[in-house]
């Protein structure tokens, strides 16, 4: 069976100090591991280049939080799947829930971007889950069904994380009966989809995870690995979760 993905998602955290500091301690890690799970580290557009001059021919790849739909152009503050690419850049978080609540981004133009990010050769990682009120009132599979129709392309190839809004930065993970029920109904609406290639699609979970779940989370059938913000910053807590998923 294929090791878990382990992808870092740093948000809007990182200044030069810090940074250097997390990728030191990660560094020391790969001289002394070999063949870990694949580790992927987003931080912010800021410490991409920098990032990626260290972390060239490592086991950690990198990625980045956001692209824009054109490959260049008169967008003041936007940055393309194009500059990503060229920093170094193998993969993008797409339609993270704390930009479809705080930049009103929707599903088409998370779409969007998906193909643009796969144009430029990245690799997208489309983020799904429900709010707490959709959650409590039954809605839950209507809203990740609408997300996966909407926000991925007509070819897509790239993965899905699934973040119920509710589990995250809270500390407190969804439980994983919760987590595998939508986790398979995820994989059915890929397959219906995509066909053969929506059996291939990695399904990652996101939301609070931490050391002490991550072996059971990453028990559950059909997950493909662990999209993870807050843990990310803590490097020996976050090595702890690539150890665990060798
Ligand atoms: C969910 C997750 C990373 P955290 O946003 O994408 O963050 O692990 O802090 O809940």
């Amino acid at each position: 069976m294929a090791k878990p993905i382990i992808i870092g998602n740093w948000k809007m955290n990182g200044l030069s100090e810090e940074a250097d500091h997390i990728v030191s301690v990660l560094l020391t890690y790969a001289e002394q591991n070999q063949n870990f799970a694949p580790t992927v580290i987003c931080p912010p557009f800021t410490q991409l280049y920098h990032i990626r001059k260290h972390v060239k021919n490592t086991p950690y790849a990198l990625g980045a939080q956001d692209c824009h739909i054109a490959e260049k152009g008169a967008y003041t503050g936007d940055i393309s799947a194009a500059m990503l690419k060229d920093v170094g850049a193998e993969y993008v978080i797409l339609g993270h829930s704390e930009r479809r609540a705080e930049h009103k981004e929707s599903n088409e133009l998370v779409n969007k971007k998906a193909v643009a990010a796969y144009k430029s050769g990245l690799l997208p990682i489309v983020c799904i889950g429900e709010t707490k009120e959709e959650r409590d009132s039954n809605q839950y599979k209507d809203v990740i069904a609408n997300q996966i129709k909407g926000s991925l392309p007509e070819h897509f190839n790239g993965l899905v994380a699934y973040e119920p809004v509710w589990a995250i930065g809270t500390g407190v993970s969804a439980k994983n009966e919760d987590i595998a029920e939508v986790i398979l109904f995820i994989r059915e609406k890929l397959v219906a989809q995509y066909g053969e290639n929506g059996k291939k699609t990695p399904i990652l979970y996101g939301g609070s995870v931490k050391p002490n779940n991550v072996k059971d989370i990453f028990a559950i059938p059909e997950l493909g690995g662990v999209l993870v913000g807050g843990v990310s910053l803590i490097p020996e807590d976050f090595l702890q979760l690539v150890t665990i998923a060798q």
